[in-house]
């Protein structure tokens, strides 16, 4: 983690040009009502999740080529977290993902974590890979589904495991889990679409009983893969539904990248929140289907508009949803990665605060597309850096992250540390 001294020594730097950059874009946006100010006070509040899976290297079904000096262990993933919260004020909490994190301590884990400034948010629990510990060693399989599966055995074990994670996040002090199922069939007839769906709907029913008060349960909907035919849980639709049947403590979570190409998301979203049904986001970009990479890296408008929506949905605030980052990165410093991604869902949501909202509203009542249009690129193309580096200072982080990262030295210093082939548990 970078010390109070060398985040004060980096800001001094680059304060100076920091507060005219600031004074500029004020003035420019007192032009037309707007409170640079106050945008900052929002953008300082606002905090995504980093995932324990994303602070070391992924692989493709092709390979995986290491970083070096990656997280060889849960503790270790929360130095880095801690390391990449130093830097952004951003990042304050981790997603564990169960079996991959499995702490035998989790009293002595959360110590730990706290001690180094890093809350638990949602848990994953993972049911589509067999794990010694939850399918009998081996007697029981997850290769046709686990919630899905035609075998009660099956679903039990899946069931059981998801009670496991839930009470192991109790003791991490955790409040939400995140439910991504894989379940689904990969070629027509092999299974039947209402039996599996009857089955999971069951499952997530018995998962939410056991949720204590003031925890959710969410439920993340993708298109295809691993099913390559179809997936229970394939689109918001069917989310919806699930959340329903489980109960008053499930939500849907939308994850940018588990959606067919051109699918309007930020749509998606403003109809969940319509609902009363919007529980969260994994953030991350993607090209062609669930690519995982950088967030706003290839579609920073529809970042924006999803932001927009979340606005519409608190009626000018952000609404109080889990905000996490799902990543996967192959190439990039995992960390570098996570700095670039908070800084565009910040961006984006600056962006969005800066719509007039009353003139916009006017303007689509008027039916005035070109206004309208005009409200949201005004916005859009505004460069609202500053003010997320602002409130990034003011929240004890670092003017340029992804400077300072690099002249911190911290990757050199983990790869003497924990090997230059080192591979996070899980990956
Ligand atoms: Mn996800």
């Amino acid at each position: 983690m970078l010390t109070p001294d060398q985040v004060q020594a980096h800001n001094e730097a680059r304060q100076a040009d920091l507060e005219a950059d600031v004074e500029h874009l004020t003035a420019v946006l007192a032009r037309s009502g707007k409170s640079a100010a106050s945008v900052i006070d929002s953008l300082e509040a606002f905090s995504v999740a980093a995932p324990s899976w994303a602070v070391g290297s992924g692989g493709t079904r092709f390979g995986r080529f290491a970083i070096g000096g990656e997280p060889r262990t849960t503790e270790e993933k929360i130095d880095d977290v801690a390391t990449l919260n130093s830097l952004t004020a951003a990042n304050r909490s981790i997603s564990l993902h169960v079996p991959w994190d499995e702490p035998t301590d989790p009293a002595a884990l959360k110590q730990y974590a706290l001690s180094r400034g890093v809350r638990f948010a949602a848990m994953n629990s993972n049911t589509f890979q067999d794990n010694p510990s939850t399918t009998e060693n081996g007697r029981l399989t997850y290769k046709f589904g686990s919630l899905a599966n035609a075998d009660q055995a099956v679903r039990e074990a899946a069931i059981e495991h998801n009670l496991a994670v839930i009470d192991l996040g109790v003791k991490l002090g955790s409040d939400a889990l995140c439910i991504w199922l894989a379940d689904g069939f990969n070629h027509p007839g092999g299974a039947d679409h209402r039996r599996q769906f009857e089955r999971v709907a069951a499952g997530l029913k018995v998962i939410h009983d056991h949720l204590p008060s003031g925890w959710q349960l969410f439920t993340e909907h993708k298109p295809f893969e691993p099913a390559f035919f179809a997936t229970v849980n394939a689109d918001w639709g069917s989310s919806l539904l699930l959340a329903q049947a489980a109960g008053p403590k499930a939500n849907c979570l939308v994850d940018l990248g588990h959606h067919l190409p051109n699918a309007n998301i930020e749509q998606i979203v403003s109809r969940l929140a319509m609902a009363g049904r919007l529980g969260g986001f994994h953030f991350n970009d993607a090209k062609y289907a669930d690519d995982d990479v950088t967030t706003g890296s290839i579609k920073p408008f529809q970042l924006f508009l999803v932001f927009c929506e979340l606005l519409n949905a608190g009626d000018g605030s952000l609404p109080a949803l889990a905000y996490m980052i799902d990543q996967s990165h192959n190439l990039k410093d995992p960390l570098e990665d996570l700095i670039q991604s908070t800084e565009a869902a910040a961006l984006a949501y600056a962006q969005a605060l800066l719509i007039d909202r009353a003139a916009l509203r006017a303007a689509q009542d008027e039916n005035d597309a070109a206004l309208c249009q005009e409200l949201l690129q005004r916005a859009f193309r505004t460069d609202v850096r500053p003010l997320v580096a602002e409130a990034r200072r003011r929240a004890g982080g670092v003017i340029t992250p992804l400077e300072a990262y690099r002249e911190s030295g911290y990757r050199q210093a983990k790869i003497a540390e924990r090997g230059s082939d080192a591979v996070a548990s899980g990956l």
